[in-house]
């Protein structure tokens, strides 16, 4: 299918696609194994300046968009989606401080992260708050200068790798939603301790760890915004985010996809190639049509974001759902065709099933998706009585 991508964003998913076969394919398997984070193959990312991508000019940017972002993660994910979540994951953490942050913590911040040299990590969720967010217990109190964090996050991705750490804390507990603020906090920072490092099903070349706020004082300038505003952009982070996960389910999928296309072509069983049995067929008819519908709403929602849309909340919630199922389903489908061998780590397919679960999980459980599509829906009927 067509998307009209620009003469520019052919280029740059030209330039991902070369990256990810060449520096992230080869060592995919290895990563998996061994679960360390691939700081080799983040270097290479900086150095062919792929976190330049979303952030603005005036900031060492490129000045991308969400479809830029989108098309370099969904061709990163074609070879490995936890690689692919480093660059992903901080523009996750970046996310924060472009909405709220003002100009002088962009000076402050951007350029480091735009170079590649810092990784960013956003800390919303908790032990006793995944999808009820608004729950988070993490404090920040004011006291003279200074903000003291105390709390717990965790599922933190690029947790103990990033430099900079968007947090999500409560400036006012009796206030709930409306009490959150959002902060800025710095790697070294006295009383930030990174915790337990997870040890996960799949994406296990991305770190995943815990992020202690132990009476950690930071400078009042950290604050993002305004006391207040902390869910707000917490809820606008993952609006513009959650596109970035279908772009990683996306990858994910079509990398599974192609390699049981492959494998169907040469596996030969009963005489001939199991390519030629309408069951294939039929699987990878399947396959293909929903890869490229998740690829269809993804390309559109990235693009409205990008157009200048106010509120893109319902059909973000909706790419990631369909290409989170998507990437389940295919992936599920690929080691099936791949029969026994499908099972075995020797093959592909099996770590793209593992990788592509988190898509249903993370940035907002796809049942979570389905009741804030669920929300928009009601409320724009109501809206229109
Ligand atoms: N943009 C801006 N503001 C938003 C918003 C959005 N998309 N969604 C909600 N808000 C605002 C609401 O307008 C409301 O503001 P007021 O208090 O001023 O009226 C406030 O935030 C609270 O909203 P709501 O009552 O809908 O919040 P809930 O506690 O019911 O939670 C869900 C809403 C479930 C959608 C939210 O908790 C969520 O997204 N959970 C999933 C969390 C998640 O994705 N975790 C992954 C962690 S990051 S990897």
């Amino acid at each position: 299918m067509d998307y009209f991508l620009t003469e520019e964003q052919e280029a740059i998913r030209e330039l991902a696609g070369d990256f990810a076969r060449e520096k992230i394919a080869p060592v995919a398997a290895k990563y998996d194994e061994t679960a360390e984070f691939p700081w080799p193959v983040v270097k290479e990312m900086a150095k062919g300046d792929f976190f330049r991508l979303w952030i603005p000019e005036e900031y060492d940017g490129m000045g991308g968009g969400v479809m830029d972002l989108t098309l370099v993660t969904e061709e990163f994910s074609k070879a490995c989606g936890g690689i692919a979540l480093a660059l992903a994951g901080t523009a996750l953490g970046t996310f924060p401080l472009l909405i709220n942050g003002n100009d002088e913590q962009k000076k402050k911040y951007l350029p480091a992260l735009a170079s590649g040299e810092a990784l960013a990590a956003f800390c919303l969720t908790e032990p006793a708050a995944g999808s009820d967010a608004g729950a988070i217990q993490t404090t920040a109190k004011l006291e003279g200068d200074y903000y003291t964090l105390n709390g717990t996050k965790h599922f933190i991705t690029n947790g103990g790798v990033a430099k900079y750490y968007t947090v999500i804390a409560l400036t006012n507990p009796a206030r709930g939603t409306r009490g959150a603020s959002a902060f800025i906090v710095e790697e070294g920072t006295e009383g930030l301790i990174f915790g337990k490092k997870e040890n996960k099903m799949g994406i296990r070349a991305s770190a995943t760890s815990e992020v202690v706020f132990q009476d950690c004082k930071i400078p009042k300038e950290n604050l993002l915004g305004r006391e207040g505003q902390g869910f707000m952009v917490a809820m606008k982070t993952l609006d513009k985010s959650r596109p970035g996960v279908a772009a990683q389910a996306l990858g994910i999928a079509q990398g599974a996809f192609d390699h049981a296309v492959e494998y169907a072509r040469h596996r030969r069983q009963f005489g001939q190639s199991i390519a030629s049995f309408q069951a294939i067929q039929f699987m990878l008819a399947d396959m293909a049509t929903q890869i490229e519908a998740a690829r269809a709403v993804i390309y559109s929602v990235a693009r409205m974001i990008d157009s200048g849309a106010k509120d893109f909340g319902k059909e973000s919630a909706m790419s990631k759902v369909l290409a989170g199922d998507v990437a389940m389903k295919v992936t599920t489908d690929a080691v099936q065709i791949f029969g026994g061998y499908g099972y075995m780590k020797e093959y592909p397919v099996e770590k793209y099933m593992r990788d592509a679960k988190i898509t249903q999980i993370y940035e907002g459980t796809n049942q979570i998706q389905r009741g804030v599509i669920a929300h928009h829906i009601i409320r724009e009927s109501a809206r229109h009585k």
